[in-house]
């Protein structure tokens, strides 16, 4: 492996610091992915899974404190506080690293580091960027092969010699009480400590390609989002690219993999988390997927919410804190209505009915993006694709319709800024409390949020055709508690009527707040939801809308001087439509 000097120094200063006892360079190959496996089935740290049924799918057990992202432990360690912004923890890069210093000294003795050098982004793409990350866990490094483009690949897109976001990962003694998550965005630098939590570790995914890579692309004119990016086909076969934000847990990998009832319908997998999206020569917003495979939530996936996903855990996979059952095969809650008799919990203890979830509710699944039988033939495109339509989904019991359309790039810009969601088991803490999650980046943005808004807003006159910008919400209940929305495969029909709306072909009706489809508008062909049931799923309720842009403002008020006056202005505006 030849990388730069530049990376070299950087490596010893990290082995300076670490004192690993083995140094191990990465090549991403085949044959470097099934030693890491087999090491890891030597030492316990993976177990096979039933090799007729599930080949070559292994199980890993985290340590039971580390399970999810520890946002309180995360931090933007920008030079300046007020970069970061009020949303963000905040350490000085001195104090970061000396407190992180004391966790990493001397932490890899007795252990391998691996060097792993990997791509974010198809191969050949100008939008593709370079990483190199040291860790001391193989579980990681295994990780990464299937979740970034790992090896001389890599060195091979870097532009210059510095050209690349450095990752220092170590488990350190995976005590909370010394884990770290620490993004240094002038120095393209990260350093994670403590935890071996996909969210935390994999550094390509939220540390460089989300909260490093935000920075960077506001500085360079292009958006890092958290979004999928998926085709919609009609039956002429013209397809429609559109890509939607969501918080963690919230249904963004079965929507990805959508499978549609609607005849003639379908919807192509791009990508299930992050787009990276840039304004081409010809002002057309283009994005592509910067990972190489997918570290879903397995809760909940079955044949029914998710048939792709369903069919491409069956081999080559890794599960993390899933149940096993008596046959070596995987189970999480939601796969079989029943739970099979016999079950290992997530911890590797006999299971009992009753004893609360036999897998981690924030189990997961990691795979190559190319085993999703939905997955679009262009989805390594270097180009990228078009991007027709922005989606911003929450998760709220209430006040947000099931979907409605923004008047225009700054009104929807407004309509992402003003995102809340109820939290999941994506991160540690209360599940179900509401917070504040802009375009589902409050855990992400690099950078002050409030500039964030700016830098959406000033890319809309960039573009030669914005694309639409949509809401959606398909966890609204009824007074009873009851959903008012099937979801999953019939959330093709919400798809379908946005291509219909981008095409200027369906019907809207204006509320204070976006267009709401008009009455039939919504392909409800052979759907069992009646028309009180789809109205009170759509209805704008002004009343609570009133209540929820009062805590907007409130929120918005942390910004000070910096919020956006759009964003001021839009909200005022609203307020004045929905007679407050
Ligand atoms: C993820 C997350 O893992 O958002 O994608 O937590
Ligand atoms: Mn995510």
């Amino acid at each position: 492996m030849s990388v730069t000097s530049v990376a070299e120094r950087w490596v010893e200063e990290v082995t300076a610091l670490t004192q690993p006892s083995r140094i191990a360079w990465c090549d991403g190959s085949k044959a470097e992915y099934d030693a890491l496996i087999e090491g890891m089935l030597r030492d316990g740290t993976l177990l096979g899974l039933n090799p007729r049924t599930y080949p070559n799918c292994y199980l890993h057990r985290s340590h039971p404190s580390d399970v999810a992202r520890t946002e309180q432990l995360t931090f933007i360690c920008s030079r300046e506080q007020a970069d970061a912004g009020p949303t963000n923890n905040w350490m000085s890069p001195a104090e970061a690293k000396s407190k992180a210093g004391v966790f990493l000294r001397g932490s890899m003795r007795g252990r391998t580091m691996y060097v792993v050098p990997y791509l974010m982004g198809p191969v050949g793409s100008a939008l593709s960027r370079v990483g190199l990350m040291v860790t001391d866990s193989a579980y990681v490094v295994a990780s990464m092969h299937l979740m970034t483009r790992v090896g001389q690949v890599a060195v091979q897109h870097m532009r210059s010699d510095d050209d690349f976001v450095a990752g220092l990962h170590s488990l350190g003694d995976l005590s909370p009480d010394r884990r770290l998550i620490l993004q240094f965005p002038e120095e393209k630098l990260i350093w994670s400590v403590g935890s071996g939590y996909g969210g935390n570790a994999l550094l390509g995914k939220k540390c460089h390609a989300l909260r490093i890579a935000s920075w960077q692309a506001r500085q360079e004119g292009w958006l890092a989002e958290h979004m999928l990016i998926l085709g919609v086909e009609d039956p002429e076969g013209r397809v429609t690219y559109l890509a939607a934000a969501m918080p963690s847990a919230s249904g963004k990998t079965n929507l990805a993999m959508v499978v549609s009832h609607l005849p003639g319908w379908r919807a192509w997998t791009l990508g299930d988390d992050i787009a990276w999206m840039h304004v081409d020569a010809r002002g057309q917003l283009r994005a592509i997927n910067p990972e190489r495979g997918f570290f879903g939530v397995a809760p909940n996936t079955s044949p029914k919410t998710n048939p792709n996903a369903t069919a491409m855990v069956r081999s080559n996979t890794i599960f993390t804190n899933v149940a096993l059952t008596p046959s070596g095969e995987p189970w999480w809650e939601g796969l079989t209505t029943e739970p099979p008799a016999g079950l290992v919990d997530w911890q590797g203890n006999p299971w009992r009915p009753g004893e609360g979830p036999a897998a981690h509710p924030n189990s997961r699944f990691t795979v190559l993006a190319q085993q999703c039988p939905s997955i679009a033939p262009n989805w390594e495109d270097p180009q990228g694709v078009p991007i027709s339509g922005l989606i911003f989904g929450s998760r709220r019991t209430n006040v947000i319709p099931l979907v409605f359309e923004a008047f225009d790039w700054k009104h929807g810009v407004f309509l992402g800024s003003a995102m809340s969601t109820e939290t999941t088991a994506a991160i540690t803490g209360k599940v179900g409390v509401v917070r504040r999650d802009p375009m589902a980046m409050i855990p992400f943005c690099g950078y002050n949020m409030a500039d964030y808004f700016a830098h959406w807003l000033a890319t809309g006159p960039r573009l030669g055709k914005p694309p639409r910008i949509f809401r959606v919400n398909w966890f609204r209940r009824d007074a009873d508690g009851r959903f008012l929305w099937p979801g999953y495969g019939e959330n093709m029909r919400i798809l379908k009527w946005m291509v219909e709306r981008i095409r200027g072909t369906a019907r809207a009706e204006e509320t204070p707040i976006g267009w709401v489809p008009a009455p039939g508008a919504l392909d409800t062909t052979g759907l069992d939801v009646t028309p009180t049931r789809l109205r009170e799923a759509l209805r704008c309720d002004a009343g609570e809308w009133r209540e929820a842009l009062a805590e907007l403002g409130r929120f918005y008020a942390q910004f000070g001087s910096r919020l956006p006056a759009p964003i001021a202005d839009t909200l005022a505006w609203t307020l004045h439509r929905l007679g407050g």
